[in-house]
């Protein structure tokens, strides 16, 4: 047995019995179960690649980066209680637990000892820095008396002052359950489940009550609780969701500090109904409250998060997926607020986003979740890394224009930041998208993406393989062979993508400006046939043979995507969508401007794949009309141009200049700027 296959008995021998003890110590779930990372391989162009580099660049980049800024010194002087902090936020801890975990998951498919070496010289340096009763947090350790700053002079005092020393609890937690998963190693699960055990000692009804100042320690304690088994991690994760809103705030102040919106802190979270205040936290808040109702069956948290996902997907999010449109204070505008020029989006909450939309898909198997999921994915969220994997966006621009600069959106990409939390939550995305692919229930099987590969199933205690070919995004023939190890009545559920049915997105936020009328078609073993949606999914119910052949055909074609009246920015403008793809326009393509193409009703596309391009995009072309202005600065006009539009994602991979994903379908007013 080489290496690579006993790290992968192994890894079965862990799922298996993780599994077993969840069978065990709960028996209330998500009704639905997605397939682990860890049984789903890809053999996918477009993914595979991005796997790759986050492997061999971005992990080695965040770890360097972490040692170069002092990450790492910080867990050496905290075991030492000698020095002082020596980065800027009390979270940068988290950047390094960030790390381990990508690093974990991609050891998980990709064995490496030098890389499994490396992470436990770094669990060794955060155990040392851990305190004996298990508190971790280099910003006080290091020297109690003069904490780093936003500690605060006592342990937890700070926590809705910026502390975030239960920020750093959660991503240690996840961390921690990654490395275990992955590796079977309970190095930092040790760790994690010491500073877990002091948070259920110092925490809960007649203990300290806090509203955790920056959530994801509510996930991360659900996560230690599947893998313990300990009730008490649930119970706690439970109690701080519970202690939301129950703060002395200002509540006429329109300040979201001072109101208590930015923390989702105003009002209990039972009570809410609006996506609101600092988006990254947002979206781990309703991803934790997801999991206490999965786990609890409260059905009062379940109504909150129903009601809140209604709202920001027909309300707040942008065109591409994208949410946390208001820089100042990285958060949710009002309804409808969605301006171009100033988009912040941060990286961090797109990825929050998926996080929360694939547990509400697991909750209530409805493919609209996906649909967001996808959407987010393909777009808003991989913009947030450049095709070289080192290069970073925090924020996700929607419009560069020569003509606005703003302060909250970025024309180019960084390879590290000060605040550095965008770049690390990459790193541990990536590698985990296999196990967004499939989903089960009893013999029903959820195809939720189009990812080339094999994904390894159970059902009814038999072997069920399922491959996938295909050439997405790009293209919508998809083949699915159905492998059982026997023949098996199994129910096949493949999301049909609501982009395939004349739905932009799952509200009527943005739409198709004109119906396709095109329909998806299935086949099996060659025979076309006639399918029942149910909840977005083709129901394909059968007793399975070996080899089984499942085509699907989904139309592709260029849509044209307007924006509802209410979004003030977006009147009158058009975006281009593709599949799951969203386009834009970016200077290089585009004779050194994006933001005067015009993009009239009877524009005709083509699409074309180049290769060449951008490491393989399929690009969008059209004759348009594009506004000039003669060299004289007297005579304004428009002119026949052809437009180039890239996928989103791809944008800002050869320098900086304009870019725009909204185009004006005619010119119906002029502003004149001076310079
Ligand atoms: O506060 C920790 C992280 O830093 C947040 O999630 C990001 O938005 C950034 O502010
Ligand atoms: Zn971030």
């Amino acid at each position: 047995m080489n290496e690579k296959q006993a790290m992968k008995t192994k890894i079965g021998i862990l799922i298996w019995s993780s599994l077993t003890l969840t069978a065990y110590a709960q028996k209330q779930d998500y009704p639905i179960q997605p397939v682990p990372f860890t049984s789903v391989k890809f053999a996918d162009k477009f993914w595979n690649a991005r796997i790759e580099t986050n492997r061999t660049v971005t992990i080695p980049a965040s770890f360097q980066r972490c040692d170069s800024t002092g990450r790492i010194k910080n867990f050496i002087m905290a075991a030492e209680h000698k020095g002082k902090f020596c980065t800027v936020y009390p979270f940068d801890d988290t950047d390094i637990y960030k790390t381990i975990e990508g690093a974990s998951y991609s050891l998980a498919e990709h064995p490496d000892p030098a890389l499994a070496r490396y992470l436990d010289s770094l669990i060794n340096i955060i155990h040392k820095a851990q305190e004996p009763d298990g508190y971790l947090y280099t910003a006080r350790s290091i020297d109690p008396l003069n904490p780093g700053p936003w500690a605060g002079p006592e342990r937890w005092i700070n926590e809705q002052k910026m502390s975030h020393e239960l920020y750093n609890a959660g991503h240690l937690y996840e961390a921690a359950a990654a490395h275990y998963m992955a590796t079977g190693k309970r190095n930092l699960l040790d760790i994690a489940l010491r500073n877990a055990d002091l948070l259920v000692r110092t925490f809960g009804p007649q203990k300290k009550h806090v509203a955790p100042g920056h959530e994801i320690v509510e996930m991360g304690l659900v996560r230690l609780y599947r893998i313990s088994g300990k009730k008490d991690y649930l119970d706690l994760a439970k109690f701080f969701i519970e202690q939301r809103g129950h703060k002395d705030y200002n509540k006429k102040s329109k300040n979201e500090f001072e109101n208590g919106k930015y923390f989702q802190d105003d009002i209990p979270v039972i009570a809410q109904d609006e996506a609101e205040g600092h988006a990254v936290r947002a979206m781990y808040l309703y991803s934790g409250m997801a999991d206490v109702a999965a786990l609890t069956g409260d059905t009062s948290f379940l109504k909150a998060i129903d009601r809140i996902w209604d709202n920001m997907v027909g309300k707040k999010m942008y065109v591409q997926g994208s949410i946390g449109a208001v820089g100042d204070g990285e958060r949710f505008g009002e309804n409808y607020e969605l301006p171009n020029a100033t988009a912040y989006n941060e990286t961090c909450a797109a990825i929050g986003s998926v996080f929360w939309n694939q547990r509400m898909f697991l909750l209530h198997g409805d493919s609209k979740y996906i649909d967001v999921l996808e959407k987010t994915l393909y777009n808003g969220l991989i913009s947030g890394v450049g095709l070289d994997g080192k290069s970073f966006f925090y924020t996700n621009a929607m419009q560069i224009s020569k003509n606005f600069r703003t302060e909250d959106t970025e024309p180019e990409r960084s390879g590290w930041f000060t605040c550095s939390c965008c770049p690390t939550n990459v790193v541990r995305l990536i590698p985990s998208i296999p196990g967004y692919v499939y989903a089960q229930n009893g013999n029903s099987v959820y195809i939720n993406l189009f990812i080339s590969g094999t994904g390894n199933l159970i059902i009814n205690n038999k072997k069920l393989s399922i491959t996938q070919q295909n050439n997405y995004p790009w293209d919508g023939a998809l083949q699915f062979t159905i492998n059982p190890e026997s023949a098996l009545e199994a129910t096949i559920r493949i999301r049909i993508p609501g982009w395939a049915q004349d739905e932009a997105i799952p509200s009527n936020l943005y739409q198709y400006e004109s119906p396709s009328g095109k329909k998806t078609e299935i086949s099996v073993n060659g025979k076309q046939v006639a399918y029942e949606i149910e909840h977005g999914y083709a129901v394909i119910s059968r007793k399975w043979k070996k080899n089984d052949r499942v085509t699907v055909d989904l139309p592709m074609e260029v849509r044209r995507v307007a924006a509802l009246d209410k979004i003030d920015d977006d009147k009158g403008k058009v975006a281009l969508q593709r599949g799951p793809i969203m386009y834009c326009a970016e200077w290089k393509d585009n004779n050194g401007q994006a933001c005067n193409i015009i993009v009239p009703r009877d524009a005709v596309f083509s699409s074309v794949y180049d290769a060449n391009l951008l490491n393989g995009v399929l690009v969008l072309k059209a004759d348009v009309r594009s506004v000039q202005i003669d060299p004289s600065g007297q005579n304004i006009n428009t002119q026949n141009t052809t437009l180039t539009a890239i996928p989103y994602y791809s944008w800002a991979n050869r320098g900086k200049g304009e870019m725009t994903v909204w185009f004006p379908e005619r010119v119906t007013d002029l502003t004149l700027l001076t310079k």
